[in-house]
């Protein structure tokens, strides 16, 4: 458990021209209490659509305090449904008087389906079951696109986004592949090839890639155990990845990517803290955007092993280890070996810490409260061997059983919070746990998922995630889709429909059922986000780049507003309108990998819902 906001990080340092226009911001007026931005149509709706059987619902920003009419027509301008919306008051969120549409009556499936409320029509939007597929694999694609190491082809990417592999061994230094640690770290260099870039800068850290690995084997094994779960669509064969065909579902082939990137970042044998994991490789320096990771000209470092960073190795070693067991038996032992050496590493050196303030070249990932990473490791390490040891180490844990602690009240998950991926492990996957312990974890799990469900109820944009305060955090749209992930294991242990719904309005709130009628996932919806910080999607910066592929979805709002651009532009604003679609935005307006690896959890989900 870390500091999840760190303050002011030159994450852009910036070589970049002066900032292009936003698209969706205008000036402020000076003294102007609130920054002034085009949110289009006052009516609010998921831009992508809603399932025939879900609830359908949606928001209108209005002065008016009595019940308005509203009306749904379908593509060819048709009435076809009608009626009143509900008053809801002032918004927290927005700061803004809505209302709430519920038209959860029409199942007849169709596109181009429109709200329109006092002559102000929303987005279109479609009513029908096959809506999240797509996304389902365009948000694990972005996984690919992101690999290190390897040339992206364009076979499985099209001609605007391949590009030469970047950090291998002809970049400029050699890349990952002889790299070297910061002064006093070590005195060898070490191959750390492969994994995927962080996010728009092409720091690999092993705590964010230990939580984004472990979701996407998540997103696997879930199908193993959840009641109409589909397998298909992740196995091989099905994804756009190198190794189709060889016999491994697909999702698993993207997961041993970073999970034989991680295992790389391993102290070796005979060196001081052998076992751990070093905490993160980056540049020394940060780079401009644009800068295509195969063109990036500074050395890289790696930064000293952290005990954080060695239970991230341990848990998703011993995920992978029983992952893999059926496909490459050879490759599950040196996994689980791998995962056992770093247990023991870490409960060697327990309190070696990385701290906030390393953020020249990388971010810090710092963290200063394991327990939770203790829990997860020992949690995975359990469910895969079933030794007493593991069993121990989490049922004697200070976090086992206290709902908060494992599940935080702002996030169910997260990168400095990851307690909650062993509980959710422990109450779903097969393991030795007696029935009277199992239903306790699994009550943890169901008490956080109404918490949750009851967020998502009080806010008239169904949006399950209610920091305290109100102030929304650095990647809020991820705190948003991992208290979906909760509400969506608590839905597949009971079954309950209200658990589901949850889920369902968050994607309404992501995909533009929102304060500022904004999708944040590239390529949905007709508002869509395709401005995001990244040093290869830079479009905005330089026309003969891409921008970011279909499926990426924006960090979001941020109260914080911690880069130059958002405070310029957004001073004043309301929590949930702290974004602006500009790719100097960064702390509002990032992509990476523990962002889309619960995107593409939540897809997988709702897309199995649909059947
Ligand atoms: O996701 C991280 C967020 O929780 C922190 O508040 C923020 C500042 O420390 O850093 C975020 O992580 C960034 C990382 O440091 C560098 N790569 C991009 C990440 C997403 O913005």
């Amino acid at each position: 458990m870390g500091a999840a906001v760190a303050a002011g990080l030159a994450l852009g340092a910036l070589t970049a021209p002066a900032a292009v226009a936003a698209d969706h911001s205008g000036p402020r007026g000076a003294g102007a209490a609130r920054p002034k931005v085009d949110t289009g149509s006052p009516v609010r709706v998921n831009q992508v659509g809603y399932p025939t059987h879900g609830p359908k619902k949606g928001t209108v920003v209005t002065p008016a305090t009595k019940p308005l009419t509203w009306t749904l027509r379908d593509a060819d301008g048709i009435r076809r449904a009608g009626g009143t919306t509900t008053p809801a008051g002032v918004d927290r969120s927005s700061r803004q008087n809505v209302q709430t549409i519920d038209f959860s009556e029409v199942t007849a499936p169709g596109t181009g389906y429109t709200i329109t409320i006092g002559g102000k029509k929303s987005e279109p939007f479609t009513i029908g079951d096959n809506l999240y597929g797509s996304l389902r694999s365009d948000a694990l694609a972005y996984f690919y696109h992101n690999r290190s190491g390897i040339k992206i082809d364009k076979k499985f990417v099209g001609d605007a986004y391949a590009r030469p592999a970047g950090h291998d061994k002809k970049a400029p230094h050699r890349g990952d592949t002889e790299a070297r640690c910061t002064k006093g770290v070590c005195d060898y260099r070490r191959d750390v090839s492969g994994g995927w870039y962080d996010a728009g800068d092409h720091g690999k850290y092993v705590v964010n890639g230990g939580i984004s690995v472990a979701q996407l084997m998540s997103m696997y094994e879930r199908t193993l155990t959840a009641p109409g779960a589909d397998a298909a669509p992740l196995g091989d064969g099905r994804l756009r990845v190198p190794e189709r065909g060889n016999g491994t579902p697909d999702v698993l082939d993207e997961a041993r990517w970073e999970m034989d990137f991680l295992m790389r970042m391993q102290v070796p044998k005979g060196k001081p803290f052998a076992g751990m994991a070093f905490h993160k490789v980056h540049d020394k320096q940060w780079t401009g955007l644009p800068t295509r990771p195969d063109q990036d000209k500074q050395p890289r470092e790696l930064r000293a092993p952290s005990t954080a960073a060695t239970l991230n190795l341990a848990a998703t070693a011993a995920q992978a280890a029983r992952l893999f067991q059926p496909y490459d038996a050879e490759y599950a032992a040196r996994c689980l070996e791998v995962a056992r050496t770093a247990w023991d590493a870490a409960k060697a050196h327990p309190k070696k810490y990385a701290g906030d303030k390393d953020s020249v070249g990388g971010g810090a990932y710092g963290d200063r409260d394991v327990r939770d990473e203790f829990y997860w490791a020992a949690s995975e390490l359990f469910i895969t061997t079933g030794e007493d040891t593991y069993r121990k180490a989490f049922l004697t844990s200070p976090l086992h059983g206290d709902t908060d602690a494992l599940f935080p009240r702002v996030s169910g998950v997260s990168w400095a919070s990851v307690a909650g991926l062993g509980a959710l492990d422990l109450a779903t996957v097969p393991n030795s746990l007696t029935g009277e312990q199992r239903a306790a974890v699994r009550s943890t799990v169901t008490k956080a998922a109404d918490r949750y469900a009851s967020f998502s109820a009080k806010s008239a944009y169904g949006v399950p995630y209610a920091p305290k305060g109100g102030a929304y955090e650095w990647g809020s749209n991820s705190q948003v889709l991992n208290n979906m992930v909760v509400l969506a294991t608590a839905h597949d242990l009971t079954g309950k429909p209200r658990y589901r719904d949850a889920v369902l309005r968050g994607m309404d709130y992501l995909l533009g059922g929102n304060p500022l009628n904004q999708s944040y996932v590239t390529g949905y919806g007709e508002r869509d986000s395709h401005n995001q910080h990244h040093r290869f999607w830079a479009h905005q910066l330089d026309p003969k780049l891409p921008h970011p592929a279909p499926g990426s979805l924006a960090g979001g709002p941020n109260s914080g507003l911690e880069d130059p651009i958002s405070k310029k532009r957004m001073k004043g604003c309301a929590p949930a309108m702290c974004y602006t679609d500009d790719i100097m935005a960064f702390s509002t307006n990032e992509i990476t990998i523990n962002w889309n690896a619960p995107l593409a959890w939540i897809s997988s989900y709702v897309a199995d819902q649909e059947r």
